[in-house]
């Protein structure tokens, strides 16, 4: 990938400035003292005065593989102290019924729009202190006010994206249909060299999609015909992989895959030949967000909340999508991306293609007939 990004400042600049941004937002300030009031009997105190809140010096941040740059987190504890641990999911349903199982480790979570949908409503996501971030003003109008938590009350935009297809360019022609996964042909060069994501709700709507049905469709005869259509495909598949299907393109043991554009884009760095494209029938587009599990300390918060407003940066915001090469939700960062990276349809979906893909979205009770379903597709044998 060729001059994808173009920092305008040095790094020593873009520290000042952090400092500058962060400057205020390190400890939550106890009350000012104040004088006792001027009155014959004043009013008895019946609540000591809040203790300040001092930033856990450790967090632990639950994140996609591969989404974030290990520089970033160094600049932070550079910065503030504070150190930062990760641990990786492989899908939104993953990561929340371990929450929902009672993991407690965790002070930042980053779960996709349908999942924070989710989340919400069970209680399981603090809400954010926007004194304590003011950089959230870095974002764009549009992700200031994302349907499922307008005004940002619980999660700052992290990266956007699509869901799509994957191939070697020199290998096979681009798919123009979902049916080169669902109607694979045995005597393909991609039969038994092609892998879909390993997440129920994106493997379904593959499916929803080719068959020209809601992402989210909780009409049972519908998701019954998505079934099929995935199980057919199962013998023309090496697996179902959502964290190294880049890799196996871009050694070549695979050819095709289905999954999200930044990792086959950062992949062509290792092969030139990875194409990324959306089959006419449209796909998924999806935002992903970093939030603070309702299960957190006072000070873990206070760190979380530090680390959000850093990443928020103009700086920080392009050092990510130059690592991950997703699309940023911050306005501010997009003065230090590349023109190549702003133009490339691959990354910014132009409005023709934008027009046919979806958002997921929470399908309530049916959530347990898509894993029931998803269960039955995984564990189908192959002839
Ligand atoms: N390697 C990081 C991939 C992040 C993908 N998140 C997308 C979730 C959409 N359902």
């Amino acid at each position: 990938m060729k001059g994808r990004l173009i920092i305008l400042l040095s790094l020593l600049t873009a520290f000042s400035l952090l400092l500058t941004a962060c400057g205020g937002a390190q400890t939550t300030p106890a009350p000012a003292a104040t004088e006792a009031p001027a009155m014959t009997e004043a009013p008895a105190m019946t609540e000591a005065p809040a203790a300040e809140v001092k930033p856990a010096d450790q967090i632990v941040i639950y994140n996609w593989s591969e989404y974030i740059d290990p520089d970033i987190y160094t600049a932070f504890t550079d910065q503030t102290g504070i150190k930062i641990v990760e641990d990786n999911f492989s899908s939104n349903e993953e990561m929340l019924a371990k929450l929902q199982g009672g993991a407690s480790g965790y002070s930042l979570i980053v779960p996709s729009d349908y999942t924070v949908s989710i989340m919400k409503s069970e209680n399981m996501l603090a809400k954010l202190d926007h004194a304590n971030i003011p950089n959230l003003a870095n974002l764009s109008d549009e992700f200031q006010n994302v349907p499922y938590d307008p005004g940002n009350e619980y999660c700052a935009p992290y990266q956007w994206g699509t869901t799509g297809i994957g191939y070697l360019s020199d290998q096979m022609d681009a798919p123009t249909s979902w049916s080169v996964l669902f109607n694979p042909d045995p005597n393909s060069p991609m039969y038994g060299r092609t892998t879909m994501l390993d997440d129920s709700r994106e493997a379904f709507a593959a499916a929803l999609v080719y068959l020209g049905y809601d992402v989210n469709t909780t009409d049972e005869a519908q998701l019954e015909e998505a079934k099929q259509l995935l199980i057919k495909a199962k013998p023309a598949l090496a697996g179902y992989d959502s964290d190294t299907y880049e890799d196996l393109l871009a050694s070549g043991e695979n050819i095709m895959a289905h999954g999200w554009n930044g990792d086959f884009l950062v992949a062509q760095e290792q092969n030139e030949n990875i194409a990324y494209t959306i089959p006419q029938e449209g796909g998924v587009i999806w935002v992903d967000n970093i939030c603070i599990p309702a299960t957190v300390t006072p000070e873990e918060k206070l760190a979380a909340e530090m680390f959000i407003n850093f990443l928020l940066s103009p700086e920080m915001g392009a050092k990510l999508s130059d690592f991950n090469y997703y699309a940023s939700p911050n306005k501010a960062a997009e003065a230090l991306l590349s023109p190549d990276f702003l133009s490339d349809p691959a990354v910014y979906p132009p409005a023709e293609v934008k027009a046919k893909l979806q958002y997921l979205k929470p399908v309530g009770d049916a959530e347990s007939i898509y894993q029931r379903l998803w269960d039955e597709v995984k564990s189908a044998s192959t002839p």
